[in-house]
């Protein structure tokens, strides 16, 4: 059967207000760049007209401007989930304007297949090729494009001829089964691949749109004196991991979370001469990832997508034949798969907003209202690891914030998930140690030294019990930033005595 090719805004004009949109890729990688915009387009002429016109927006992760940001300018969106990154899309939902759920990126997929988000009408996917007998190749994120893709009724391709169709081969798209069907995934290595080299949907269904994009990948900072600091005390501790027999010798496969500081641990981890070569199973592939595969130090990566910026996108596809032996992308549900992060002994490497002296992580919530981007598949990784690790600066906005708080805000990851503390003043080991030895350990190990002080005199307040915790002070270093610009200026004196 002959593909029907259309218009961008003939594709626009399928999507009808209130419907449930599913789009592909995982971040900007392999999401749509083209339809989305003139969905946005088209909402602004209905509201233009009078008419309401809102849909709900389903993703693997975050997306690229095209999705986020041009809907929410729109005013386009009425439920967005699972995780954004986008400025305007953060302060549309911190203001209310749209509902937004903040989910584990590795549920999704099955929870729009047990029906808790309604029907997926339209799914919008981004192709480097698709072929008369419906198979989609996806191009370099994967997210949730099979599930969308099975269920709508209506697939609309954005054939991107930016990106090489010989980037089949690189995608092992695999769906699982529902309860009571489904049965262990059979992935015993990272490398070993299980399903097939594109989604596969009823012909029929599929309207084509051809594009020509390039990606939004802009590239990381330049890796600083505190970023490095931070990626040395993490390498050096998995090093003394790797004498003390508590990481084998070959190493474990190690997720990483997306940023500047993740980016820098990995190449900290790949110039450390004690680390040997080790395997990368992630959601997001960073650029550090790819430099190290050309220079030998990572033998092989899985992840759900490679983020990386446009220079070293073109030096992956310039070499894809060699990457194509060493990377496979595959769906958020397989990526993040939590029983595969056990089986698997993932080193988790995620990054908090704020870490309280119990152990308790805050990844997602500014003095726990406002939302940043949101859990992301940090809670996939981490509370399945055979070594959670959070990594923070010891201060954020110049000093006026500590990022070692005595009571997080918001709780992402509770002190029963949570192993391992690093700041780039040193590394927190929490393992076995009860909540008073805890505490004393971040403190002395991770904090600001202008801090320290502050934090020995909470845990010094006396409060009885297993947790010296006290709901009379346990936020005085938000209460002093709030009332005074610092939590330096945080004074317990203020506060009853539990
Ligand atoms: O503010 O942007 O105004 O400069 O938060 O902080 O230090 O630049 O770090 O970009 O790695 O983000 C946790 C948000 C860290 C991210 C978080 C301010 C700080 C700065 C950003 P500016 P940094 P990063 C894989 C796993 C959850 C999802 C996840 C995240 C801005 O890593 O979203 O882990 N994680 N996913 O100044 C107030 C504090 C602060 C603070 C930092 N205590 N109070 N502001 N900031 N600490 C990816 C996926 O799931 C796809």
């Amino acid at each position: 059967m002959a593909l029907q090719f259309i218009s961008a805004e003939e594709a626009a004009s399928l999507v009808k207000h209130n419907d449930n949109v599913g789009f592909s890729g995982f971040t900007h990688a392999g999401s749509p760049k083209v339809v989305p915009v003139e969905i946005a387009r088209r909402a602004e002429a209905e509201h233009a007209k009078g008419n309401p016109f809102q849909i709900g927006v389903f993703t693997g992760a975050s997306t690229g401007d095209s999705i986020d940001g041009a809907l929410t300018r729109a005013k386009a969106i009425k439920f967005r989930t699972p995780y954004q990154t986008n400025s305007d899309t953060r302060a549309a939902l911190n203001n209310g304007e749209f509902d937004f759920f903040d989910l584990h990126l590795s549920q999704l997929a099955q929870e729009i297949r047990y029906g808790f988000y309604g029907k997926i009408n339209v799914a919008i996917v981004e192709a480097c090729d698709v072929t008369e007998s419906g198979e989609i190749v996806p191009t370099t994120g994967v997210g949730i494009t099979p599930t969308i893709c099975r269920l709508a009724d209506i697939v609309i391709v954005e054939l991107n001829k930016g990106v090489p169709s010989r980037l089949r081969g690189i995608h092992d798209i695999y769906e699982l089964q529902d309860p009571p069907k489904r049965r262990e995934i059979p992935i015993y290595e990272i490398q070993n691949r299980v399903g097939l080299q594109y989604v596969k949907v009823d012909p029929r269904k599929i309207r084509v749109v051809e594009t020509e994009r390039d990606g939004d990948g802009k590239g990381f900072t330049p890796v600083d004196e505190l970023t490095t600091r931070i990626g040395q005390n993490v390498a050096d501790f998995f090093v003394s991991e790797i004498n003390a027999k508590r990481i084998p010798p070959h190493f474990l496969p190690v997720q990483s979370g997306v940023g500047n500081i993740a980016n820098a641990v990995l190449s900290a981890m790949g110039d450390h001469p004690d680390i040997p070569r080790f395997e990368v199973y992630t959601e997001v592939i960073q650029d550090a990832v790819i430099d190290m595969m050309q220079k030998g130090t990572v033998s092989f990566a899985s992840g759900c997508s490679l983020t990386v910026s446009n220079g070293v996108l073109q030096k992956f596809y310039d070499d894809i034949d060699f990457f194509k032996k060493k990377l496979v992308l595959r769906p958020s549900e397989i990526s993040n798969n939590p029983g595969l992060v056990r089986r698997l002994g993932i080193i988790s490497l995620n990054t908090a907003i704020e870490v309280d002296l119990f152990g308790s992580v805050n990844s997602t919530h500014v003095n726990g209202t406002k939302m940043m981007n949101g859990i992301g598949g940090s809670g996939d990784f981490t509370r399945n690891a055979y070594l959670s690790v959070f990594l923070t600066p010891s201060t954020a906005k110049n000093g006026a914030i500590s990022c070692i708080v005595p009571k997080v805000t918001h709780e992402d990851h509770t002190e029963h998930s949570v192993k391992i503390v690093v700041t780039e003043y040193g590394v927190a080991d929490l393992r076995g140690k009860d909540p008073k030895s805890r505490a004393i350990e971040i403190i002395e190990k991770c904090a600001h030294p202008d801090y320290r002080p502050l934090l020995h005199e909470y845990i010094n307040r006396g409060v009885k019990g297993h947790i010296p915790q006290d709901f009379y002070a346990c936020f005085a270093f938000h209460h002093a930033l709030v009332e005074t610009g610092s939590m330096l200026n945080t004074d317990f004196s203020k506060y009853p005595r539990m």
